[in-house]
Order: structure tokens, then sequence, then C-alpha cells
């Protein structure tokens, strides 16, 4: 099923002239109108006019969040603010946040590709959306809002927050489709557990869930927790914001990157080379179509790699991994590299081990120490401590062979680590304190 066949399933070739005829409009564009692009492309010696194929991208500088920064709030925009009807804005960990205008053409396009998004997760009209993604400078809730009455679903625009309201709602109202975050869906189905609410009888058949890492081990308990077929959504907000690239029903297997609208590439972020595909590597991505904020070459920081191999859904556009966290999330502990993904994928592995879990990062007489503190089933919690205590050296020994990294593992009671209604926060890094 597709939402947009004849784009979905554009033939190469057709795709490829679309997007260069795309990227040159852009490239007009944002010389025409964003200082900080002319000034950018003349240092790099390049005008829009010497981009005569796909490859030419490549002489292109890249884009940084910085840049956004430094433009804060408006610098970067190509359009005057007549033509801006739609704000948000990213919160960033530090200072002040990235803001990204959208004309209505834009609002229009982002809306299809969450209405085709939706499709490609197996959501249909007639299906009723729980959108529990936060409304409002967050682009998350409007974002799949906008995309679900496009398809003609009926929407519930919940937001996130008050969990014992939104199971009340999503059992009175049959909803079918959850979106939310992975951490918030768990959250959702434990606090259902506590109230006597069987979540696995609830009408749900599909969870669209994104705007954080999460692994594949955390799939498979989401989806015998919440007894849904849980699908991957990819997107930022300084691109568009949810459904950048979305995993299809059918091989639920990478996310396919709507790239009539989007130019990915892989590089290496140490070089800035361009990496082959299947190698992993930095996102970035040009927009192709945008008019409010377009963006050429932005560096997404989001590791994962790229496909361009036919996939069983007949989507002719290339398909990205899932995410494995994003190169500024990389913790680097007594020189190895680790990302908070691939121990979660062990922590997920081992049985009695609940998806709760707190990264906690620290510096002691020059050496860094890590100390993995995850939640454990609650019988477990009443069971013997040599029980609990040989679970723990299981886990510290299984992360020490799997990553070489040494940790201490801090087992805890049930509902005691900090639950999440949008993106969980998965480390507490006291060394740069
Ligand atoms: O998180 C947009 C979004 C909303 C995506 C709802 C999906 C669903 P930002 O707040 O700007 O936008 O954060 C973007 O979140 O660069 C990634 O690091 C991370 N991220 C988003 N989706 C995924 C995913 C929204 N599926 C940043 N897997 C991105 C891993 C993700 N990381």
């Amino acid at each position: 099923m597709f939402y947009n066949e004849e784009f979905e399933t554009l033939p190469r070739p057709a795709l490829e002239a679309l997007q260069l005829k795309r990227l040159k409009n852009t490239l007009a564009r944002v010389y025409a109108n964003v200082p900080f692009y002319r000034d950018s492309f003349d240092r790099a010696g390049i005008a829009p006019d010497d981009v005569r194929g796909l490859e030419d991208l490549q002489k292109l500088p890249f884009t940084y969040k910085q840049d956004m920064r430094d433009s804060y709030p408006y610098g970067l925009f190509a359009a005057p603010m007549e033509e801006i009807v739609r704000i948000h804005a990213s919160s960033g960990t530090t200072g002040k946040p990235t803001v990204v205008g959208y004309t209505r053409k834009d609002i229009d396009t982002w809306s299809e590709l969450m209405a085709r998004s939706f499709v490609a997760a197996g959501v249909h009209k007639g299906d009723i959306i729980h959108n529990a993604y936060g409304y409002g400078l967050f682009t998350g809730g409007l974002g799949a809002h906008y995309g679900a009455e496009r398809l003609g679903a009926s929407v519930i625009p919940m937001s996130g927050g008050n969990t014992r309201k939104q199971i009340m709602i999503m059992q009175d109202f049959g909803s079918t489709v959850l979106t939310c975050t992975p951490s918030y869906s768990l959250f959702m189905a434990e606090a259902a557990r506590e109230d006597g609410v069987d979540f696995r009888k609830l009408n749900l058949h599909v969870g669209i869930f994104g705007a954080e890492p999460w692994s594949e081990e955390m799939r498979t308990e989401i989806e015998a927790k919440l007894n849904l077929c849980a699908i991957d959504i990819y997107g930022l907000s300084e691109i568009m914001g949810p459904g950048v690239a979305i995993e299809c029903r059918e091989a639920k297997k990478g996310l396919h990157i709507w790239e009539d609208h989007f130019i990915p590439e892989i590089i290496d972020p140490d070089t800035g080379e361009l990496l082959p595909p299947g190698e992993r590597g930095e996102l970035v991505i040009t927009t192709i179509s945008k008019e409010g904020i377009p963006l050429i070459r932005y560096r997404t920081r989001d590791i994962t790699s790229i496909t361009r191999e036919p996939c069983a859904c007949g989507r002719s556009h290339a398909r990205i991994a899932r995410m494995s966290g994003r190169s500024d999330d990389m913790l680097i502990i007594r020189g190895v590299n680790v990302f908070p993904s691939q121990i979660e994928s062990i922590l997920m592995g081992i049985e009695g081990v609940e998806p709760h879990y707190l990264l906690i990062v620290d510096r002691q007489e020059n050496l860094d120490t890590l100390e993995v503190q995850v939640e454990v089933d609650e019988r477990l919690f009443s069971d013997e401590v040599k029980h609990l205590q040989a679970l723990a050296r299981t886990i510290e020994k299984e992360i020490k062979e799997t990553l070489g990294v040494t940790c201490k593992a801090r087992l805890v009671e049930p509902r005691t680590i900090a639950r999440s209604e949008g993106k969980a926060k998965r480390v507490i890094d006291n060394r740069k304190l």
C-alpha cells in the first residue's frame, strides 16, 4: 500500500533526475536569499551553476547546527516572514534553541511525507491514531497530527503527559495506532498494568516510535509488552520534523528516506569523505524542496548506513539503518568508544532485566568509571540477595566481553529510574562538570 504510489516507486533514473532539478532550484534559492550560503559558497569557490550532476553536491560546504545557532533566530530563512506560516524550535541541551520556519508549501510537503510514512507503517483511513508526541515547539505532535489528517485517519491530539488519562482514552476511544517515543510507550504499558488494564487487550495494531535512539532488542520488548507491531520513524526539526524516514511494515528492515525531498549522504565524521553503501558513518542531508529554511549538506550527527538495494515493499527510496546514536552521544570510557544503544542491546538480552536503565559516567582519580543502573523484575528483587549479585556479575561480564568496557552494575527496584513522557535521558556524564 502506498500513499503516493507514483513518487514512492519512482524508478531510480527518474528519481535522480528529479533530485538534480530540485537541488539546482534550491541552490539558486539559497544563493539569492541567504547571505550565509552566498558567503560560504563564494569562500569555497563554487557557484550554484557549477553543480551539473548529483555527484557535484560533494563540492559544497557542510552546514552545521552551530551555523543555525550563529544566525539565531531567523538568519538562515530563505523566505520572507510574510510567507512563513509556522515556527518550531528544537530544545538544545545548552544555549539557545534551533529555530525553523515553514511556508504553506513546506507544511503541505511535511503533511504528505507524514501521510506516506503512516501508510508505509500499515496505517489506513479508518484508523484511530492516539498521538502522544508532544505538541508545541517540538515537531513530533503537530507533525504526526497533520500527517494523520492528510491521510484521513482520526487523530486524537493527546500530546505527552497525564499517563493515566492516556490509558483511559486509549481504552474508551478504541485507539488503533499509538505514536510516541519508544520509552514513553513502555511507561504507558507499565502504568496500565498498575491500573489493572491489560495493554494487550487494547485495539492497538501498530506503534510508530521515534525521536530517540532505541535498539532492536527494545523493539522485541515493546512488541511483547504492548502486543503491536513497532515501527521506527526518524526525523529532525532542522530538516522537517518526524517523517524524514520510516520503516515499511513489509520488510521492517531499514528506514526509507523520502529521496524526492531529501538527498542523503553518509560520511566519515572525521574526514568528511563520502562512505560507500553499507558503511556506518554520519548522515548528511540536503533538503531539495523546502522554501522556509532549506539546508545544504546538513550534518545531522546521527550515525547510520545506507542501502539502495530494492525493498520487498516496492518503494524505490534508499533505506538508512536504525540509528546507533549520535556522534555527540558517544561515550569514550577509558579510551573505548561506546554508544548507549550498544549497552541497551546487551541489557535487553539478559533475563530478568527491565527496559529502564541509566548510565552514569564519572571520573575518579583520573580514571573514567561507568555505572549501569538497571531495574530488575519485581520477582527477582524479592528473591535471595545472591541471585541479584549473580545477575549484576552477569551484566558486568557481558558488557566487558562485548564492548571491552569495565562497569559496575547496580540493580535497582522497579520504578526507581525516572520515566520520561518524551525523549528519555539515558546518560548522566559527571565528567563535564
Ligand atoms: O525528534 C523529530 C521526531 C519526532 C522524529 C517524532 C520522530 C518522531 P528533534 O527534536 O529535532 O526532532 O530531534 C532530532 O532525535 O537528530 C536524532 O538524534 C534523534 N532521533 C529522531 N528520531 C530517531 C530515531 C525529532 N528513530 C534528533 N532513532 C535526531 C534514533 C532518533 N534517533
